[in-house]
């Protein structure tokens, strides 16, 4: 019973006390599962508004303890050998590689004199980025974040160049972590400045127009460790003015809130650059709105005298542009699917605010640039597909629609000084393409009947894909209450609806954010060589349909986003897509949240899961990092009405024991991350050892497993070599607890 496996286990097993959790293994593998016991601590407990919350695992907070250590080790020891044994991981992780290996450009950009555009190769760990004289100049490379480490971990995160192009700021990330430190550095001749700005994470950073300082947000210096495995709350930022080719000891606080440690602080030099537009927001949601006068004359030396225009936290403002005093911002205010309005400076009281562009009555209106010194593009998502519109800036009116196919505009680069424009389109069935539009070269003034004559920039290509070989389509199925909810199903074409073929099922559900088409390569995998559908059901909590689709699914309406999952999964079943068994959920972060809560609440509708990076103790997320700013979304276990409602559905509060009346769990696959500092990895140890002591001497047979991976983070910035490690290991195991067939 007890084979190798033990023994990794029990080498260190200190508190860990080593107990073989099923005696007969699962039909599709022959490893024998050993679940680390870990110590329960009866002793914790908390009150809840007179509730009394037992938290036997709270030892597990503790990243820094070697127990805490240990339990990682034990966990990785079981869970290794298990993906290991997949005996098509060769095949997977080849086949992986080879379908990944395609240039991934961006969209040109102009700064200054010169051009700029990203570009990975194909498996670089990292994408560089290169600069260029002229659009048909041969490129060079400006930064390669692959030569700042040895394994790809050093990633950029953030950047901006002053107005001029003379001048690159950029944050370096390592490990994954949110954390950053701004380095500068001297576009014409390639140099770094001395000086490295520290404490930076969740920043704006913009440059003033006469090229020579950044705004930038910072936190104070805290005790301890911030490299990103720490989990101290994130408070106090604050925003400074960094002088360039000067030490960050010398940057002074030009906007700070010391009554509200919680606040971030976002700010944006106006186009003109004689504001400065300050938008603290403490949320995920909704900011408030300051601006202060910069002077070309005066130095900026401390505090910046602030005008308040927005008081309460009740929508979101974005500054777009602005002419003289008058601005233009992307606001919900009244207005759940956005709309354009006018803001003057000096006479900024909101009876005096005007709409330039109304809230359309279905489409969001998602961003907007502006372009062209007199016009908008416009970027709408209409029924979750990209719309891409340009518009008067004058008179807000319609000129052209863009010419798009069914999917999502992923890229876009322009400005208002400039008069060309990229954007960049992807689907489930198209890599990327990036159309140029030169409005100097239009052959006429651009009328609703002439179309805009735009230029394939760049197709990508990928080897061996042929996409003429899948379908992709949308649908919109009947959730619990009868919403309708749009799902994106995309398979190889005449694949039989005989209810017999694997299905992936991927969703997020909060937080406003869209889930549109977007092409992968993991995804064809499962399409192509297991015969699997891909199913994307864009649940509320989202943002596709503006604010009400979000209010829809978030506090104490939470319980729909999970409804709308369970309700997908329903439909593939009745439509003879696939079968419970052979049903995979799939989500990371917020949408870990929804797959663990989802396997709690239905078991019985699932074959496997993959719970990525997931927020899953609802009752304390709250205290780390910076978990405080998602109680927009999921309110707080402070307030009692809303503690009642995360009660009800907190992954670690409700796992239960598979018996008589209650289903077995389906295949469990938790991942984390040691430098995962947006949500700690304390949500996924806690949840595992609690599931697994759960189904100890419990009919449960399908295996409930951990992989909590190092020098790596919440997702962003990884890898190419580790997202393509990951993503074997997550086909691996589907492959391996499911009795998935590879079809080379
Ligand atoms: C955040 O927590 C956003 C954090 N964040 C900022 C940034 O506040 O990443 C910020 C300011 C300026 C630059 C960069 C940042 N988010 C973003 C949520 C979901 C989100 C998140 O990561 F709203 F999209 N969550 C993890 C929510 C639950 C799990």
């Amino acid at each position: 019973m007890c084979s190798t496996v033990v023994r990794h286990v029990l080498s260190v097993c200190a508190l860990l006390q080593c107990v073989c959790a099923t005696t007969s293994a699962p039909k599709n593998m022959s490893i024998s599962f050993v679940y680390p016991e870990a110590k329960r601590d009866e002793s914790v407990v908390d009150n809840y508004h007179g509730t009394t919350i037992k938290d036997p695992y709270r030892w597990l907070e503790n990243p820094d303890s070697k127990e805490t250590k240990e339990f990682i080790e034990a966990e990785n020891n079981i869970t290794r050998p298990y993906l290991d044994a997949c005996p098509i991981k060769q095949d997977i992780h080849a086949r992986l590689t080879e379908l990944w290996n395609y240039p991934k450009y961006s969209c040109p950009f102009r700064r200054g004199d010169r051009y700029f555009f990203f570009k990975n190769t194909g498996l670089q760990n990292q994408t560089v980025l290169y600069v260029q004289d002229s659009l048909d100049g041969e490129p060079r490379v400006f930064l390669d974040p692959n030569t700042l480490s040895e394994d790809g971990t050093i990633a950029l995160s953030g950047s901006r160049f002053t107005e001029d192009g003379s001048t690159f700021a950029y944050g370096l990330s390592a490990s994954g972590s949110d954390w950053i430190t701004i380095h500068l550095k001297d576009v014409a001749t390639g140099k770094d400045y001395p000086e490295i700005l520290e404490k930076v994470k969740f920043a704006s950073m913009s440059w003033t127009k006469d090229n020579k300082g950044l705004f930038y947000s910072r936190y104070p210096e805290q005790t301890g460790k911030a490299d990103g495995s720490e989990t101290e709350l994130n408070r106090d930022q604050k925003l400074c003015y960094h002088r360039l080719n000067t030490p960050q000891a010398d940057d002074v606080i030009v906007v700070e809130f010391p009554e509200e440690p919680l606040w971030r602080i976002g700010a944006e030099v106006t186009d003109c650059g004689k504001y400065l537009i300050v938008s603290p927001v403490k949320d995920c949601r909704d900011n408030l709105l300051f601006f202060a006068e910069l002077s070309d004359k005066k130095e900026i030396t401390g505090k910046l005298p602030l005008t308040q225009i927005v008081h309460k936290f009740e929508a979101d403002y974005e500054y777009v542009t602005n002419e003289g005093s008058v601005c233009l911002f992307r606001t919900n205010k009244n207005a759940p699917n956005y709309r354009l309005i006018k803001i003057d400076l000096n006479n900024h009281a909101e009876e005096n605010w005007e709409t330039l562009i109304p809230e359309h009555s279905s489409d969001v209106l998602d961003w907007t640039s502006a372009v062209d010194n007199d016009k908008l593009v416009i970027h709408y998502i209409r029924d979750v597909k990209s719309v891409l519109q340009l518009h008067s800036l004058k008179t807000g009116e319609l000129i052209q629609t863009f010419d798009l196919d069914v999917g999502s505009i992923v890229g876009f680069s322009g400005k208002r000084q400039q008069s060309e424009i990229f954007y960049h389109f992807m689907s489930f069935l198209t890599p990327g393409i990036i159309y140029h539009v030169d409005f100097k070269k239009q052959p006429f003034e651009p009328t609703i009947h002439n179309k805009l004559q735009r230029n394939v920039f760049r197709e990508v290509k990928v080897k061996d894909f042929d996409a003429s070989k899948y379908v992709a389509k949308q649908v919109f199925y009947a959730s619990k209450d009868g919403t309708k909810v749009p799902m994106f199903i995309v398979s190889k074409k005449g694949l039989p609806r005989d209810g017999s073929h694997p299905a992936l099922i991927y969703g997020y559900g909060g937080f406003n954010i869209n889930i549109q088409p977007s092409f992968s390569v993991t995804r064809l995998v499962f399409m192509q060589h297991f015969n699997g559908v891909v199913a994307i059901p864009n649940i509320r909590g989202g943002g596709e349909y503006g604010e009400r689709w979000h209010n829809a699914g978030r506090l104490l309406n939470k319980q729909n986003v999970f409804d709308d999952f369970q309700a997908a999964a329903e439909y593939l079943i009745a439509e003879k897509y696939t079968k419970p068994s052979l049903i995979t959920i799939q989500g990371g972060s917020n949408g870990g949240l929804l797959v663990a809560a989802c396997i709690n609440q239905r078991p019985d509708l699932y074959g496997a899961a993959i719970v990525q990076v997931g927020v899953l103790d609802m009752l304390r997320f709250q205290k780390f990092t910076i978990g405080h700013a998602w109680v927009s979304d999921y309110g707080s276990s402070d307030n009692e009405t809303q503690f009642q409602y995360l009660l009800r559905y907190s992954p670690l509060h409700n796992i239960h024991t598979p018996d008589n009346g209650r289903s077995e769990y389906p295949a469990t696959l938790v991942l984390t991350a040691d430098h995962d500092d947006r949500v700690v990895p304390l949500h996924s140890l806690k949840f595992v050892a609690a599931i697994q002591h759960a189904v100890r001497n419990s009919p449960q047979q399908r295996p409930l497993l951990a992989r909590i991976d190092t020098k790596a983070g919440h997702g962003g910035g990884k890898p190419t070599a580790k997202i393509i490690d990951e993503h074997t290991d997550i086909l691996c195991f589907m492959t391996q607890s499911l009795g998935l067939k590879y079809e080379k």
